[in-house]
């Protein structure tokens, strides 16, 4: 099976000032960005998340802080510390995603191919089960 999920790294131009990285579409993106959004605040104790995408690709960059990634997918259980504000991780499509451990400070932004949809969620870990095995 073809990985769905993937660590990609950015270049970070740096200089006595400090750093910045540039993410474009067709250069350094694995997709073209239709819709960003990003998740802070997050109290201690919690996990978001707990679903799979039908379709959506997503690239997810922990621009501050730092949050654990759980991903399933082909009976596979892999797991990514996302703590480099260089650093993305890939989800793409049919993958049930946890978000775990978020320190306090943590910014998780978020880069879609796609606008938001409902329907394209699978909420139900056992409709996950059954739709992957079909
Ligand atoms: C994902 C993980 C990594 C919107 O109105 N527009 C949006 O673009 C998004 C993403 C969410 N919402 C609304 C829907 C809910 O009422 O914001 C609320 C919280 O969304 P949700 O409970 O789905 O958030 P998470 O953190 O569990 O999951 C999110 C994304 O929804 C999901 O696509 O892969 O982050």
């Amino acid at each position: 099976m073809t990985a769905k999920t993937a660590l990609i790294s950015f270049q970070v131009h740096g200089d006595d000032r400090g750093s910045l990285v540039a993410l474009e579409d067709g250069h350094n993106l694995p997709f073209d960005v239709k819709r960003v959004y990003y998740i802070y605040g997050t109290k201690t104790g919690i996990a978001r998340g707990f679903h799979a995408h039908r379709k959506l690709k997503q690239l997810l960059i922990a621009v501050s802080g730092s949050v654990t990634i759980k991903c399933e997918y082909g009976g596979q259980n892999k797991e990514y510390i996302l703590d480099k504000p260089n650093e993305g991780l890939l989800i793409d499509g049919f993958v049930w995603r946890e978000m775990h451990d978020f320190s306090p400070d943590c910014v998780l932004m978020v880069l879609a191919d796609e606008y938001y949809s409902e329907d394209d969620y699978i909420r139900d870990y056992d409709i996950f089960k059954q739709e992957e095995n079909l």
